[in-house]
């Protein structure tokens, strides 16, 4: 399989845009000045040492392995494309290889090898991958947690406070080290600024898989459980100017874009989600996603809204908040 090497950048997955008629998002700007090393520029360099899972719809395979001539494990994501017109017409080519593999009366089955470069895999490799990612990418049951204040204050708080070297990446996007082609808009004030970026789930190539990311600039909100009255203003201007942005730039209208967070979320600084309603892996997730429009009318009714709620989430067995949580026999398994 070929992967070009411009598509395995340091942190971030395809870089390739394309956009013309209708469903294609604009192709970016190239990152001239941000280039990388890639990590891997031979796709044989990869071994795979363990099937960490599979997605619900069977579009992404994920694999734990070795690079050769780099040290520590790499996680390493195969996604196909979604099919759709533009897609099938590259497939029209004289390049195309068919073969009939059955014939009944009037149907007829052909395997079709597209022509190179028409049915690419989205690969994202994380390299070198720290247990935590290892265990986010491998398959395994997820089981509830009622989450009241003071479990919160004991033991989710100190959690977060342990976990907050994980950052780098979003401290690259917000101080311009990375993803700059990636980037749609930006609002740079001190208390109220943020970035909004492709989520490294999208390769910006199909609008219906649009999967976006708007993070704050302000460092001390880790999540839902720090918002306040006086956020109101910034998450309001947030959500507008990101919908602006994602309806000019890609035609998307704003009732076809979910907004959300996540609690837990992977990453305790501010970040929100917009996803295209198409997008399977953008679906929000009962027990993960809270819609940012329930959030605002939550905190304008009560500034304390989630400082005193109790949140019901679901955790993945083996993550590491959930060790905490089971020490006091908090994780519901029955
Ligand atoms: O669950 P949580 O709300 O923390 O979601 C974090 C989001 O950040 C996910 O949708 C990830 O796909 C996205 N993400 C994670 N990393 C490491 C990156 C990255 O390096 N770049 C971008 N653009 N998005 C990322």
């Amino acid at each position: 399989m070929g992967v070009p090497s411009q598509e395995v950048e340091g942190e971030m997955p395809a870089k390739k845009g394309r956009l013309d008629q209708g469903n294609h998002a604009p192709a970016p700007e190239p990152a001239s000045e941000n280039a990388v090393q890639p990590v891997i520029s031979n796709m044989s360099d990869y071994t795979i040492t363990e099937l960490l899972g599979q997605s619900d719809d069977g579009k992404v395979v994920f694999t734990r392995g070795v690079i050769s001539g780099l040290e520590g494990p790499a996680v390493v994501l195969f996604e196909t494309n979604s099919i759709n017109l533009e897609r099938v017409k590259l497939f029209l080519s004289e390049l195309s290889v068919v073969k009939l593999t059955m014939n009944n009366d009037i149907f007829n089955i052909f395997q079709l090898d597209p022509p190179t470069g028409t049915n690419s895999i989205k690969t994202t490799v994380i390299h070198p991958a720290t247990q935590k990612l290892i265990n986010k990418f491998t398959t395994k049951p997820s089981y509830f947690v009622t989450e009241t204040p003071q479990i919160y204050q004991t033991i989710t708080k100190p959690y977060i406070l342990n976990h907050l070297g994980d950052h780098k990446w979003v401290y690259n996007i917000l101080e311009g080290r990375a993803e700059q082609d990636r980037i749609l808009c930006k609002n740079e004030d001190e208390n109220e600024g943020f970035v909004l970026a492709a989520d490294l789930k999208w390769d910006m190539t199909t609008v219906e898989n649009m999967y976006c990311l708007a993070i704050v600039k302000r460092r001390d909100i880790y999540s839902i459980r720090d918002l306040n009255q006086s956020h109101l203003p910034m998450l309001r201007n947030l959500q507008e100017t990101c919908l602006a942005t994602i309806k000019e730039k890609f035609g998307i209208p704003r009732s076809l874009v979910r907004v959300y967070f996540h609690y837990q979320p992977a990453y305790y600084h501010l970040h929100i989600h917009f996803a295209h309603m198409r997008y399977q892996a953008g679906a929000p997730v009962i027990g993960k996603s809270v819609a940012v429009n329930d959030v605002l009318q939550n905190i304008a009714l009560s500034s304390e809204y989630y400082k005193n709620a109790t949140l019901v989430y679901y955790i993945k067995d083996g993550h590491a908040l959930s060790v905490e949580l089971d020490k006091h026999k908090l994780v519901v398994r029955e």
